[in-house]
């Protein structure tokens, strides 16, 4: 009952009392309660259906009718309940009889014990019976020992055991006292007998026992009457008769009691264990083994994935080494590209870009203003300028671009807005480095001896003192040469006859001439001298001194140029080196972010993998524990309720 008590939601167990008017069945509940609390006398004396339970714990103990609020004193019991008062309830109504707990334990088990009245009366009742008494836990039929079971309470019975199926049901034949000290000789015999028509009413006649021993354990030999006095201590000195009859009712009470509790197990624990059996079944088969089902395949694909991973891992690193190696070879075909090309370039420029850029050059040339010769300088520099730059744009930094283009293209999937745009830096300014540059477009006869001196001049090193600080035809100042190295002597005094512009050279180189061939020979040479002289003279157009500028221009500037060739191809390389430079590093960053990124998704992977292995290391606690309960609940159903089966 404890057990029941702790397990159940303290909902009550009924117990009805029937028999025929006066059997005791009002005298069988007090005996139960340990005092006098319903009223029982001779007669018919219960006039209503009497319930009696435990009240709440702070509420006295009262009666009160069925559908009204008051409550009554206990003491006004005996005037409702009893046929005898004139206040007396009618058959059909209920009331409630709500004793304090403490008072009886069977009570504070919250069982409720449903007094009736006869069953001569009852019988009519049809209706109160099914609304009071069919949800009754154990019926008790109270019988008179002293007579024999009626009839009326045989058909009784037979209609609640057709409405219920095998009720628990207990046969009191009260009054034993009376009935065995009436005739005592004959007391086994009459004992005998009411043994023998209860058993063939709990067999034959309803049906709720199959075996004779059950039905025989369940008739019992009592006094109601006894067993109250000898509980609220009005009878201190009992016979033995009346001690063994006590034992039987003591018997009684408590087979009534372990039958109440198994039918308490049934009845309501028995629904919760098989709702509990359920539950377990369903949260195993639908709920437990599904998840673990789902959370093993969720383990596996992601291992799976995080494998895959470590694979692209792999392969992407492979890529990046061998995009690396790529990268390293295109880096030289650059630099390559870069220095040789480049210098190929730069010496077309001066080998055959310069002499005939400057010869198609066309601008007025006035070789009479020195300040238009220096302009015309300028401006054909500046047009050289833009010619060489795009010739480098076109050659050289256009095809290096597009190679820094698909490289970066093959590297990060298309080229960056800086390769788009970028360009080899590259800015000539022949104007700065034809600086030195002197023109001398002054009329020089072929044949004569000032023009013959000028060639040797350029062949010889000679100091020309005379020509320092001349201002030149181009506005420029020109520039002292170098020292002389070799021949002074002679060299110089070749230099002295030719410095003054042919005129005492000519009279004494002509002086020794007449004196060596002969007038005749001079004056023929003379005609064809001064025959071609004139001619030259005449042929020194503008045109021919522009022809004579840009010549001395092309050659002045190649030879500037030569020497910077190595040099600015260097410098085509460093520039495209720096780019190169911006791409790698701009891979690299993409590198180290795609790395990063194969770590954070394996690690994230790896956590989920790790709280998926938990929840199914919990899931398969919780299943086992389902399974330890299902064991538990299976001994526990096999130990409780394989008793009444
Ligand atoms: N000697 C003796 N008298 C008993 C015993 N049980 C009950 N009585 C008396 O029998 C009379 C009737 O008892 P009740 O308890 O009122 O009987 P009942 O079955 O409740 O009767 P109704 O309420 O009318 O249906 C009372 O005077 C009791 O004191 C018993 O075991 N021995
Ligand atoms: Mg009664």
């Amino acid at each position: 009952m404890d057990a029941i008590q702790m397990v159940l939601s303290r909902n009550r167990m009924k117990v009805a009392f029937f028999g025929r008017t006066s059997n005791g069945k009002s005298a069988v509940i007090n005996a139960l309660l340990h005092e006098k609390i319903m009223p029982s006398a001779m007669g018919h004396t219960t006039s209503c259906f009497c319930q009696v339970q435990a009240n709440s714990a702070d509420e006295p103990e009262h009666v009160k009718i069925e559908q009204e609020e008051e409550h009554l004193e206990l003491s006004a019991l005996n005037e409702l309940a009893s046929a005898h008062s004139p206040r007396a309830l009618k058959p059909r109504t209920l009331l409630h009889v709500n004793m304090p707990k403490n008072r009886c334990s069977l009570l504070d088990y919250d069982v409720v014990l449903m007094d009736t009245p006869g069953v001569d009366v009852t019988a009519q009742l049809d209706d109160c019976l099914d609304s009071y008494c069919m949800d009754a836990d154990v019926f008790i039929l109270v019988l008179n020992a002293e007579s024999t079971i009626s009839g009326v309470e045989r058909q009784f019975f037979k209609e609640v055991a057709s409405k219920l199926s095998r009720p628990n049901l207990f046969i009191l034949n009260n009054r034993w006292d009376v009935a065995s000290s009436q005739e005592p000789d004959m007391e086994q015999q009459v004992r005998d007998q009411h043994m023998e028509r209860c058993i063939k009413l709990l067999i034959d006649d309803l049906g709720v026992y199959s075996d004779e021993e059950q039905a025989r354990k369940r008739i019992y030999h009592v006094s109601a009457l006894e067993a109250l006095q000898l509980r609220n201590g009005s009878n201190t000195n009992p016979t033995s008769q009346t001690q063994e009859r006590y034992l039987e009712f003591q018997r009684f009470e408590n087979d009534f009691s372990t039958c109440l509790a198994q039918s308490a197990l049934q009845t309501k624990f028995g629904h919760h264990l098989l709702s509990v059996k359920e539950v377990l079944t369903e949260l195993q088969v639908d709920l437990i083994s599904p998840l673990i089902a789902k959370v093993n395949r969720l383990i596996k694909e992601n291992v799976e994935r995080r494998k895959d991973l470590n694979v692209e891992k792999e392969d992407r690193l492979s890529e990046n080494i061998r995009e690396h190696q790529e990268f390293e070879i295109v880096a030289e075909e650059l630099n390559e590209l870069a220095l040789n090309v480049g210098q190929r370039i730069l010496r077309e420029q001066i080998t055959r870009i310069i002499p005939s850029a400057v010869q198609s050059f066309s601008q007025p040339f006035y070789p009479q203003f020195p300040r238009q010769i220096g302009h015309y300088q300028r401006s054909l520099s500046a047009h050289l300028d833009v010619l060489f730059a795009d010739q480098v744009l076109g050659r050289l930094s256009i095809p290096i671009q597009e190679k820094l283009c698909q490289l970066e293209a093959d590297l990060l999937g298309e080229p960056t807005e800086e390769t788009l745009n970028w360009q080899l830096i590259y800015h000539m300014n022949c104007q700065s480095l034809m600086g030195d540059f002197q023109p001398d477009i002054r009329f020089r006869f072929s044949w004569g001896i000032a023009s013959l001196w000028h060639s040797l001049r350029k062949k010889l090193p000679l100091p020309i003192n005379s020509l320092q600080d001349r201002k030149l035809l181009n506005g420029h100042k020109e520039t002292p040469p170098a020292a002389p190295l070799m021949h002074q002597s002679t060299l110089q005094m070749i230099a002295s006859l030719v410095k003054s512009d042919g005129c005492l050279g000519t009279l004494l180189l002509g002086g020794m001439a007449v004196r060596s061939v002969g007038w005749l020979t001079i004056l023929i040479l003379g005609s064809i001298v001064g025959s071609v002289y004139t001619y030259e003279l005449l042929s020194w157009t503008p045109a021919a001194q522009e022809r004579s500028f840009k010549s001395q221009y092309s050659k002045h500037l190649q030879e500037k140029l030569r020497g910077t060739v190595q040099q600015t191809a260097s410098g085509f390389s460093l520039q495209m080196q720096h780019q190169l430079r911006n791409i790698k590093h701009l891979w690299l960053t993409e590198v180290v972010e795609s790395k990063n990124d194969f770590d954070s998704r394996t690690s994230e992977l790896t956590e989920q993998i790790q709280s998926m292995e938990e929840l199914q290391l919990k899931l398969k606690k919780f299943r086992d524990k389902g399974n330890l309960m299902a064991i538990r609940v299976g001994e526990f159903q096999e130990r409780y309720f394989s008793i009444n089966s």
